[in-house]
């Protein structure tokens, strides 16, 4: 027993180690979100992207329907998908939905908020304040990590991995 303990430690402190960022969880109503993070940019880069796991507990449907942060001139709430051959992003309309009982995980090629005009370059390691609009649960401000688009993609990797060992544990 001692052992197991000392080896999830051991795991712990190597996942955190990585990067500033660690599991940062919101509650606003039902909904749970976590690790919202966003893309560093390049000087000048007019966007970047912003994604988490939003998970819903309540029994009805919610919606993310828009948001907004000080470095940012807009920000939507845009898909992936193909048109034709091409995969092209678009603003959702009427928001993106979040089942009851259900979560959505926003990610790179996916689901992403949208900051669009941007005002200023988004740097590796520090954190911005975005705040996120849902129709139902109403508004609610967290602090964005900013990682490189590869952590970014690590990340959101182990994150599908986790969700997948919980679903065999039920
Ligand atoms: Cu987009």
């Amino acid at each position: 027993m001692k052992n197991t303990l000392i080896a999830l430690a051991t795991a712990v402190t190597l996942l955190g180690g990585t990067a500033a960022s660690f599991a940062e969880t919101y509650t606003l109503g039902d909904l749970v979100i976590d690790n919202p993070r966003a893309r560093t940019t390049p000087p000048g880069a007019p966007v970047s992207g912003g994604y988490m796991v939003i998970h819903n507990n309540g029994a009805e449907a919610d919606r993310l329907i828009g948001g907004s942060a000080e470095f940012a001139g807009k920000v939507e709430i845009h898909e992936m998908k193909m048109d034709g051959d091409v995969m092209k992003m678009r603003e959702i309309e009427g928001g993106l939905e979040i089942p009851p009982g259900g979560e959505v995980m926003l990610m790179p090629g996916g689901f992403h908020v949208m900051f669009m005009q941007m005002k200023r370059q988004l740097q590796e390691g520090q954190s911005e304040k975005v705040t996120l609009q849902f129709q139902n649960a109403g508004e609610i401000e967290m602090d964005f990590d900013i990682l490189n688009a590869a952590e970014v993609k690590r990340q959101m990797e182990m994150n599908m991995n986790h969700g997948q060992m919980k679903m065999n544990a039920n």
